[in-house]
């Protein structure tokens, strides 16, 4: 891998946006990289992932301004594809993705956070959605996850002033769901991230796909989602043991 390095210690797999010089900004590269750990992560036995960027400054300072500055509707309509396919996949990803945001998360680095279950976030981050002061609408689903999460007001805040934003004022709307500081934040995430691994991954999988879904639909179908869901994990080995191992211990 050229642009994402990828630790793993035991069930949980971190990965990092390895390109400082640039702030982390994703290039057709970097999308290539992420489809292929995310199709191996589909099928391997790891639990939670983790998602950060290289150096003490940025998250992701979104697209490849440089890159975009030369192409036309035809590369922007694939570059679009391409970042879709990514964040679709972190968000149908049957396990929780924590996105540690060390920093800038501005665009693009933005909507990778919000395509991500959980967002930390240290101190010094700064989110936004910068692209209209570039003369696009955001394209990567910043539009769509930004006002599911924050709500129209506060999204239509954030991409129509272009305006970057602290760590503080994105926990204050939603945004981010705990602050660290700088140099706890990876250790935070890692800890929070071991807890979510001993977990039953089959039932944290099916809420997950339940949450997401229900943004989606009426009360009346994800309620009817989730009974027949709840009902499924009654078939697992794993629901067995644990329910067991509770009525043994007393
Ligand atoms: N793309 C490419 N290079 C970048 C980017 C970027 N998004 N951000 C920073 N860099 C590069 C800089 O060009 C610079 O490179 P070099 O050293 O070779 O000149 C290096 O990173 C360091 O950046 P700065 O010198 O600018 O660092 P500062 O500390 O002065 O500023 C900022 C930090 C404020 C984060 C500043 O770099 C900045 O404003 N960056 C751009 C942020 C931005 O506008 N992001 C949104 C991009 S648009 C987008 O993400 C659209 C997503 C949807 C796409 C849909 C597909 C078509």
């Amino acid at each position: 891998m050229q642009y994402l390095k990828v630790e793993r210690d035991e069930e949980v797999v971190q990965i990092t946006i390895n390109r400082q010089d640039k702030l982390n900004a994703m290039n057709l590269g970097v999308m290539d990289e992420f489809i292929s750990i995310f199709d191996n992560l589909e099928k391997d036995s790891s639990k939670v992932i983790i998602i950060t960027g290289d150096g003490p400054k940025a998250f992701s300072a979104g697209a490849d301004i440089e890159y975009m500055s030369n192409i036309g509707p035809t590369e922007a309509e694939k570059y679009a594809l391409r970042g879709h396919e990514v964040l679709n996949k972190i968000e149908k990803l049957e396990k929780p993705v924590i996105a540690a945001v060390n920093g800038y998360a501005l665009g693009g680095g933005c909507e990778l956070a919000l395509a991500c279950d959980i967002r930390f976030a240290s101190h010094n981050a700064q989110l936004g959605q910068p692209e209209v002061t570039l003369g696009i609408c955001p394209g990567w689903g910043g539009t769509q996850r930004l006002l599911r999460i924050v709500g129209p007001a506060r999204a239509k805040d954030l991409i129509f002033s272009g305006r970057k934003i602290t760590a503080e004022e994105a926990f204050s709307m939603g945004l981010i769901n705990r602050i660290f500081s700088s140099d706890s934040l990876l250790s935070e995430t890692r800890t929070y991230a071991k807890i979510l691994s001993k977990n039953s991954n089959f039932a944290i999988g099916i809420s997950k796909m339940l949450v997401n879904r229900g943004m989606d639909t009426n009360l009346d179908t994800g309620l009817k989602l989730e009974i027949y869901s709840w009902a499924v994990c009654f078939s697992t080995k794993d629901r067995e043991e644990r329910m067991r191992k509770f009525v043994e211990k007393k």
